[in-house]
């Protein structure tokens, strides 16, 4: 078969809720700072659950949704940029939490983006006949990464996980994608950093915390995303207008007005809900598709243009019918 469509979607957030006037607690800001410069106004933070643990919630979620039993899985890819451990893989793991004992199994590490990464990974995969049916999980526990004592950051990112279970099919309901990579502004966003010592032997050092050069990467994301859903709606051969919800990464609301601008698309055709959960990274387009599939705002047959921008520094689109 030479095309794949979404079968099912589900979420999964930890269950306390920080506020924003929770954190004006803890440093200097405050709830309309905030809400005016990010459009957020809580983010779900882990007590104790793991990246895998938001996943694997996920994971049984999506089985029990779609009624398939974990041996029908015969690929699971879980988009990260916060693992629970260098190895083993946050998607092995699960595969074994789940009981998927067919499915191939592997992180995918493309921080912002890497939902839509992980998306095209699998999509290419499941035109290969042994390849019928994938897991894509996007998971990010954030909030083990952060520095909570800087409030550029902090204020900005939540926990949560999302994902997607593909079929493969000979309808077209995959159109087009496009990604990019811009690995020159790869110190734009970094976390978790190793550090390679000089001595021999030496003690095992810490990783550093997540920091972000936010002037830049916001300048950057209002234009290569647009350019980048500009190309990914080229290769599709569908205007602009035919695209029914663009939903994008939850990295700061005033990112997703500009874009709708740029695009000249009206703004009720980009579907936000970073107001409830902050910035969850790779989780944050399977969150906000599982929210919007919910409430009815995207049914089956809308055509979605799904784009994820960030570390790396990455962008990627992909244009799929629902
Ligand atoms: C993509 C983006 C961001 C991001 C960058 C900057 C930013 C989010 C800077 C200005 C500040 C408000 C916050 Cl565009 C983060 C990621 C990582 O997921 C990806 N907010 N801001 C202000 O002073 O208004």
């Amino acid at each position: 078969m030479n095309n794949w469509k979404i079968t099912d979607v589900a979420s999964y957030a930890p269950q306390r809720v920080v506020t924003n006037d929770d954190l004006s607690q803890l440093m200097d800001t405050s709830d309309e700072w905030i809400k005016e410069r990010t459009g957020i106004s809580q983010r779900h933070i882990s007590s104790g659950e793991n990246t895998s643990d938001l996943a694997t919630k996920v994971g049984e979620k999506l089985l029990a949704q779609s009624g398939w039993s974990a041996n029908d899985v015969d690929l699971i890819i879980v988009a990260t940029m916060s693992p629970d451990s260098y190895t083993p893989s946050t998607a092995a793991i699960v595969q074994g939490r789940l009981g998927a004992d067919h499915a191939v199994a592997f992180d995918l590490s493309a921080a912002c983006s890497g939902f839509v990464y992980a998306l095209t990974v699998a999509g290419s995969m499941l035109q290969s006949p042994q390849f019928n049916k994938a897991m894509v999980i996007g998971s990010e526990v954030l909030s083990k990464i952060v520095d909570w004592k800087d409030r550029s950051t902090a204020v900005l990112f939540g926990d949560g996980a999302g994902g997607v279970l593909l079929t493969a099919t000979d309808d077209q309901y995959y159109l087009g994608q496009d990604l990019t990579t811009f690995g020159k502004m790869n110190d734009k966003i970094v976390a978790g950093q190793t550090t390679v010592s000089s001595d021999f032997p030496h003690e095992i050092t810490g990783l550093t915390p997540f920091k972000m050069d936010g002037r830049s990467v916001y300048k950057f994301s209002t234009h290569e995303v647009t350019e980048s859903i500009k190309r990914a709606v080229e290769d599709a051969q569908i205007d602009l207008d035919q695209v029914d919800h663009f939903v994008l990464h939850q990295a700061n609301a005033r990112i997703i007005t500009q874009v709708a601008k740029r695009l000249n698309q009206p703004l009720e055709k980009f579907p936000v809900n970073i107001d409830q959960y902050g910035n969850t990274s790779a989780a944050s387009e399977p969150i906000l598709l599982a929210d919007c599939i919910e409430k009815g705002v995207i049914k089956r047959g809308d055509t979605l243009a799904l784009a994820g921008f960030g570390g790396g520094l990455t962008v990627g689109t992909i244009i799929i019918k629902y």
